[in-house]
């Protein structure tokens, strides 16, 4: 008699593995400690519309990640229940780099202030724009240093009179939309912290953005500089001026409107007067390093035959003896 048997096939047996349902994401599950910013300050607003996004969005919880320098703008992390860090002065950019390289199912928000980005941080910036790291940077400008109680900071107009410069600023601020579109950042937007739903509407497209995207937001120091944003705040008898993007449908109106692949157009704009513009300056698709450097890892372990880590080191080690 043959061994062979008549067994019945295995069953596949369909196990879906889904994932249990999630809590939804409220805004009580985002909030960490209370806020400590002086009464007034600019960066509640920031805050609150931050809040309202990744509500609106419904990021996994467990993907956001909050990072900053050192400033009162950059205590955010502390108020937002995720994981974060409140890092070095100026030094945000390259930690949240690297998170955002090696775990790029990360959602990386970036937080800080004039000083902290445009000055101690200016040069980090600049390198983590060119090479187009995937993340949002939001940037609270209030002209000042404001944690160390009264500086004068790399956007301070001229004639500000600050601890460090008792008679009045005397050097050229920097123009952050100009220092941006130099720098090589892929989305580059303004906004007001008076102006709850453009600054939302910012966060979102700066989150929607693949690459390194930057806001700029002005935002109050009650305490420093007080009133300093009033020329943009319709409440305060001054004009939010909005930038009218192109729609390419073709109408005569559309001629004027503004292009933001043009990067001369958004230099244009970002030579006007203050209180300026608010809105996209500029934005293109150019490659992130997190997409160049996935491509350039994949083609390297084809190259190994898909050898470990482990055994990659283990190769290395051996040359060496
Ligand atoms: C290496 C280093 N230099 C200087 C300081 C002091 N310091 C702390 S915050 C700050 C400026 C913060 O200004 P800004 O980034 O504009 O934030 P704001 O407080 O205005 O929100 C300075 C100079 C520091 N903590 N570390
Ligand atoms: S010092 Fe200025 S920036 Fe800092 S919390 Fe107070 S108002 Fe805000
Ligand atoms: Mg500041």
């Amino acid at each position: 008699m043959s061994e062979a048997t008549t067994t019945a096939p295995p069953t596949t047996i369909a196990s879906p593995v889904t994932d249990p349902p999630r809590d939804k994401l409220t805004k009580k599950a985002i909030t960490a400690d209370h806020p400590t910013w002086c009464p007034g300050c600019g960066d509640f607003a920031v805050l609150a519309s931050f809040y309202k996004v990744l509500e609106k969005r419904q990021l996994d919880h467990e993907k956001i990640v909050t990072l900053a320098g050192i400033g009162c703008s950059s205590r955010f992390p502390y108020f937002v229940n995720g994981h974060g860090a409140h890092y070095i002065h100026g030094r945000a950019v390259p930690l949240a780099s690297g998170i955002s390289l090696a775990r790029p199912d990360l959602h990386v928000f970036l937080f800080g202030g004039d000083g902290d980005g445009f000055s101690i941080g200016g040069n980090h910036l600049d390198h983590g724009a060119r090479k187009n790291i995937n993340m949002t940077y939001f940037i609270m400008d209030n002209f000042v240093y404001g944690l160390t109680k009264k500086q004068t900071s790399p956007t301070s107009p001229i004639g500000f009179k600050s601890k460090t410069d008792p008679t009045g600023a005397i050097d050229q601020p920097v123009n952050p939309m100009k220092k941006l579109i130099a720098g090589g950042a892929t989305f580059i937007a303004r906004t007001h912290a008076t102006q709850v739903k453009h600054m939302m509407e910012m966060i979102e497209r700066a989150f929607d953005h693949q690459g390194f995207s930057v806001i700029e937001c002005l935002s109050e120091c009650v305490e420093f500089f007080p009133d300093v944003f009033d020329p943009a705040d319709p409440k305060k008898g001054g004009s939010f001026e909005v930038i009218q993007e192109k729609k390419w449908d073709n109408t005569p109106e559309d001629e004027l409107r503004h292009d933001v692949t043009d990067e001369l157009a958004a230099y244009k704009l970002a030579q006007l007067p203050f209180p300026g513009v608010f809105g996209v300056f500029y934005q293109n698709d150019r490659p992130t390093k997190n997409a160049l450097e996935k491509k350039w890892i994949e083609s390297s372990r084809e190259k190994t035959a898909n050898a470990s880590d482990l055994e990659l080191l283990q190769k290395t080690f051996d040359r060496m003896k």
